[in-house]
C-alpha cells in the first residue's frame, strides 16, 4: 500500500480545526488532528510547506519509521508545532492500518484494559452559587468526576469562567487581538479553599473534584494551595506552577499530599522526564494531538506505568473530535489509565466530525468502526471557513502580564 494523497483541512464550525486527510492507493482514507488552538496556521504551514509533499509515496503501515523520519530527519526537535504536526500524521497512519485491519484503534494497542473510559466534564461560575448550579448541571449530563473553577471576588474576568459557555466549553475570542484577564494569587489562594468546601457540602465526600490552577503559582503558593486543600481531598491539583523547570516540583511535593497533575502543554518525553523518575506527579496530561501522536504517547504511558504514575489526557473542545477519537482508543488500551477530560463539542462540530465514540453516564466509549472511527464532512466543512482567534492573555491588576 502507498499513499497517494496527503491534504488538509481547516475549519472553523465555532472554533478553528485542522485536519489532516491520507488516502492511499487501496482507497483507504486516514484522519489526524493537528490543532494547535490559537496557532493553528503555523501547524498548517509546517505540515503543507514540509511534511505532505514526503508522505506521498510511502507505505502507510511504517508508522514507527515515519515518525522517527519526521523527528529525526527534521533535525530541529520537538515544540508545540512540530509535534501536532507529527501527531497529525502519526494518528492518520494508526487510522489506516486499523482501517485495513478491520479493527477499532485500541484492538491494535493491545485490546481494552478496561470496559469504559471514565471522564470529566468543566463546571464553572462568577461565584459559588454559579459554580454549584454548574456541577449539578454536569451531573445531570452524566458526568462522575468535575473540574470546578470560580471567578475570584475583586477580580473581573478568571481562567475557566467569563470565557466558557453554559456546558462549560470553552468559548475563544474571535478577533484581532486576544482577550486580557486580570489576575491576584493572593486573593485566588484565599479564594479557593471556601469554594472547595462549599461544594464538598453540597454534594458531599465521594463527587472526584478536580481544579485547574493553570500555571500561575509560584513553587511555595502552589505547596499552599496543596496544604490548604487537603481537607477536601481534591482528585488533583493541575498546573500549579509553570513546569518548564521539573525542579519546582521538588518542593510542592515535599509540603503535600495533594495529587498533582501536570502535562497539557508539554510535546515531549524530556518535558516530564524527571518529575517521573522522582515521582513528583501522578497524573501526566498530555493529549494524542500536541505530544506526536499515539505512538509517542503510548510510550510515555508505559512509562510512566513503572513509577504508577497514570495517564490523565488533556481533552478540551481545542482537540477535534479527531483527536478526542485517538484519545479514547488509547484510554481503553493502556493499563494505567487514570481519567480523561471531556468537555464534548458544538452540534456543528459534531456534524462536521461524525465519530463512533460515545458519551454514556460519565464514560467515554470507543465504538467499534474500524480505525479511530471518525468520518469528516468536507463540504459542511468548507462552508465554515478559518476564523483568527486568540487565546486570553493575562494580567496582574497593575498591568504586568502574567502566566495563562
Ligand atoms: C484544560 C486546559 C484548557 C486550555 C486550553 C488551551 O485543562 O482543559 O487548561 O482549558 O486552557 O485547552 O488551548
Ligand atoms: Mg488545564
Amino acid at each position: 500500500m502507498k499513499i497517494v494523497d496527503a491534504k488538509l483541512v481547516v475549519t472553523s464550525p465555532g472554533r478553528n480545526f485542522v485536519t489532516l486527510k491520507l488516502t492511499t492507493d487501496e482507497g483507504l482514507t486516514g484522519l489526524g488532528d493537528a490543532t494547535l488552538n490559537g496557532r493553528e496556521l503555523a501547524v498548517v504551514s509546517y505540515l503543507d510547506d514540509h511534511v505532505l509533499p514526503l508522505l506521498v509515496g510511502l507505505d502507510p503501515h511504517r508508522i514507527e519509521d515515519t515518525w522517527q523520519y519526521l523527528y529525526r530527519g527534521a533535525y530541529w526537535r520537538r515544540g508545540p508545532v512540530t509535534m501536532a504536526a507529527l501527531a497529525a500524521v502519526d494518528v492518520a497512519l494508526w487510522d489506516i492500518k486499523a482501517k485495513a485491519a478491520g479493527l477499532p484503534l485500541y484492538q491494535l494497542l493491545g485490546g481494552a484494559s478496561r470496559d469504559r473510559v471514565r471522564a470529566y466534564g468543566h463546571a464553572n461560575g462568577a461565584g459559588v452559587p454559579e459554580l454549584l448550579d454548574s456541577v449539578r448541571a454536569r451531573l445531570a449530563e452524566g458526568y462522575q468526576a468535575v473540574r470546578i473553577q470560580t471567578g475570584v471576588p475583586g477580580l473581573k474576568a478568571v481562567y475557566g469562567v467569563h470565557t466558557t459557555d453554559e456546558h462549560g466549553a470553552a468559548v475563544l475570542h474571535q478577533g484581532a487581538r486576544p482577550l486580557v484577564e486580570d489576575w491576584d494569587t493572593d486573593a485566588y489562594l484565599r479564594h479557593v479553599p471556601a469554594v472547595f468546601e462549599a461544594v464538598r457540602a453540597e454534594f458531599g465526600d465521594e463527587l472526584p473534584l478536580l481544579h485547574d490552577a493553570h500555571h500561575r503559582l509560584t513553587p511555595i503558593q502552589a505547596a499552599r494551595l496543596g496544604k490548604d486543600l487537603e481537607p477536601y481531598r481534591p482528585f488533583w491539583l493541575e498546573d500549579c506552577t509553570p513546569a518548564e523547570n521539573q525542579d519546582a516540583f521538588r518542593l510542592i511535593r515535599h509540603h503535600t499530599t495533594t495529587p498533582l497533575a501536570v502535562g497539557e502543554v508539554f510535546n515531549s518525553f524530556h518535558d516530564y522526564q524527571s518529575l517521573i523518575t522522582e515521582r513528583l506527579i501522578d497524573y501526566a496530561r498530555s493529549a494524542v494531538t500536541h505530544f506526536g501522536g499515539v505512538t509517542p504517547l503510548r510510550k510515555l504511558f508505559d512509562f510512566a506505568a513503572q513509577y504508577q504514575i497514570k495517564s490523565a489526557m488533556h481533552g478540551p473542545e481545542d482537540i477535534s473530535p479527531v483527536g478526542m477519537a485517538a484519545a479514547v482508543h488509547l484510554d481503553l488500551a493502556v493499563h494505567n489509565f487514570g481519567i480523561q477530560e471531556y468537555s464534548g463539542h458544538s452540534a456543528l462540530t459534531e456534524e462536521v466530525f461524525r465519530h463512533a465514540y460515545t458519551f454514556t453516564d460519565g464514560h467515554l466509549y470507543p465504538g467499534e468502526a474500524p480505525g479511530i472511527g471518525v468520518e469528516l464532512d468536507e463540504e459542511l466543512a468548507a462552508a465554515h471557513p478559518y476564523a483568527p482567534a486568540y487565546l486570553p492573555v493575562n494580567r496582574l491588576q497593575d498591568g504586568t502580564v502574567h502566566d495563562w
